[in-house]
């Protein structure tokens, strides 16, 4: 529209320069600034409550409970009550330690498989209400609420279908203690950012298997927590990315298709879980969950991982489109270890030191398109701030779009971070990056799949004066809202064959 405006005033005989030139220039500025349309929603979008999920970025997981105490990874449900005493149980601790590392919430178990409930529920005998802990007064679950509050954190749980000691389990009547069990908790310490459904579903006490009625679940925790992030293999909030080990796919898509698929045996293959579907039915992004350590709960013997393992999990979740959420066990006391929080101190260092500073800002951008003819409002300045909502776009029609930043100085990176605008969907299927050398040659740089809402591309260390980005194949027109460029001289990949 502001195109064919602009050609079409000249010609009006009433118009003359220079008062037609300056309507033409009102009317240029007034159309390119506020009649150019943003673009349209493509395919499964995240809602609001996902958006503010994936930007968490970083979440910390404690598992803690029973096992704890008894240094076993699955309890039986037969437990005593008494073994639960945490002695100088500190919640504050663990919100300052995930605060000083840079996550956003704390995701604790509630109740494990052993299906002891850390806090005083009606729905079970089997809690904290009957070890001698604080004289049965003991709530673990409204100490990390006070902690979380006090420290701006969220807070979000895990509770356990699977209960190895509930005596109604594998009856019919267990898909309802489990419902009032989600209500108590959301209704009590909520509102909830996450709440974990572990697909796991072995035997109860007697033998039997329970048929979840997952509907069910869902409804009473969005009865007290409506803007909670439902986690399983098929979501509907996140999914689980198919692996321990703290890897998402290269290829990461966070739509996926659902249909005829549910929570444990009959989830998708984990390969599919890893990437997601591209086009999938919904928005469902995948959420990395691994473990500081070698056992999700305690053991003396084990140590927390390496500075370089945490940075290359980093890497290969939230650098590809996932959110990581990284387990921090706390001890039998009841407070993270010194060692595990001294680590984790390191690691905030690390990614501090490696995205402080944006070698990209100040840099020239220049874009073979731009939306409704170079509408200020979606030009390539958009992907050097920092402003969420602020992004470069094309016309639909575009195709291969290509932006190149051009830096006033040489620059040395060896990390490109992108960032699609997910509000409007996933789109970019590939792309690929040339760098200008000192001497004026251009050279290629690397080349990826999918972008999503974070991907951080690990390149070799080059020297450049300008870099070029290619939209290859996009599902719709792309959307960017972020090019960074950094430097990383704490991380060293593994050398590859
Ligand atoms: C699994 C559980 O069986 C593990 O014990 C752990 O809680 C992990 C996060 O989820 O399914």
């Amino acid at each position: 529209m502001t195109c064919y405006l602009m050609m079409s005033l000249p010609n009006c005989r009433l118009l003359r320069w220079p008062l037609g030139f300056a309507l033409m220039s009102l009317v240029v500025l007034f159309c390119g600034c506020r009649s150019v349309r943003p673009p349209e929603p493509f395919g499964a979008c995240p809602s609001p409550a996902q958006l503010q999920w994936q930007r968490m970025e970083m979440n910390m997981f404690c598992h803690f409970g029973p096992n704890t105490f008894t240094g076993r990874e699955w309890g039986d449900g037969r437990e005593p009550d008494s073994l639960f005493q945490p002695l100088a149980l500190d919640c504050r601790q663990w919100a300052a330690v995930a605060k000083a590392a840079g996550m956003r919430g704390i995701i604790l178990t509630a109740k494990h498989h052993d299906g002891y409930c850390l806090w005083p529920t009606r729905t079970s005998v089997h809690s904290v209400s009957a070890s001698p802990w604080r004289n049965g007064t003991g709530d673990v679950l409204s100490e990390l609420r006070r902690a979380c509050d006090a420290y701006g954190l969220s807070m979000g749980v895990y509770i356990s279908p699977w209960d190895r000691n509930h005596p109604a389990y594998g009856t019919s009547g267990y898909n309802d203690v489990f419902a009032a069990t989600l209500s108590e908790v959301h209704q009590a310490y909520g509102p909830l950012f996450e709440q974990w459904l572990d697909g796991a579903n072995g035997e109860g006490p007697d033998g039997k298997r329970q048929r979840y009625d997952w509907p069910l679940f869902h409804r009473s925790v969005y009865a007290f927590s409506s803007q909670a992030v439902i986690f399983s293999d098929v979501g509907p909030g996140c999914r689980w990315v198919g692996n321990e080990e703290g890897r998402a796919g290269e290829t990461c898509w966070s739509t996926l298709n659902t249909e005829g698929f549910a929570p444990g045996a009959e989830a998708p293959p984990t390969d599919t879980l890893g990437h997601g579907n591209c086009r999938g039915s919904h928005w469902v992004p995948a959420e990395v969950d691994v473990s500081i350590r070698p056992g999700w709960f305690y053991h003396d013997s084990e140590q927390p991982k390496s500075l370089q393992r945490l940075l290359e999990i980093y890497y290969a979740s939230v650098g590809r489109n996932a959110l990581l959420l990284l387990n921090v066990p706390p001890d039998r006391r009841g407070l993270i270890p010194a060692s595990d929080s001294l680590r984790l101190v390191e690691f905030r260092a690390a990614l501090d030191t490696i995205f402080g500073v944006d070698l990209a800002a100040g840099a020239m951008a220049e874009a073979s398109h731009v939306r409704g003819c170079k509408s200020a409002l979606y030009g390539p300045q958009h992907l050097l701030d920092t402003t969420y909502h602020n992004y470069w776009a094309v016309d639909d029609s575009a195709c291969s779009p290509v932006v190149t930043l051009s830096f006033p100085h040489l620059v040395t990176f060896n990390r490109v971070m992108l960032q699609e605008y997910i509000p409007l969907g996933q789109r970019v299927e590939s792309y690929h990056l040339d760098y200008q050398s000192a001497d004026g040659c251009w050279h290629p740089l690397a080349e990826a799949t999918t972008i999503g809402y974070k991907r951080i591309l690990l390149t070799p260390t080059v020297t450049a004066r300008a870099v070029r980005l290619t939209i290859d194949r996009s599902l719709a027109c792309p959307i960017i809202n972020r090019l960074a460029l950094f430097r990383d001289t704490v991380y060293t990949p593994p050398v590859s064959d």
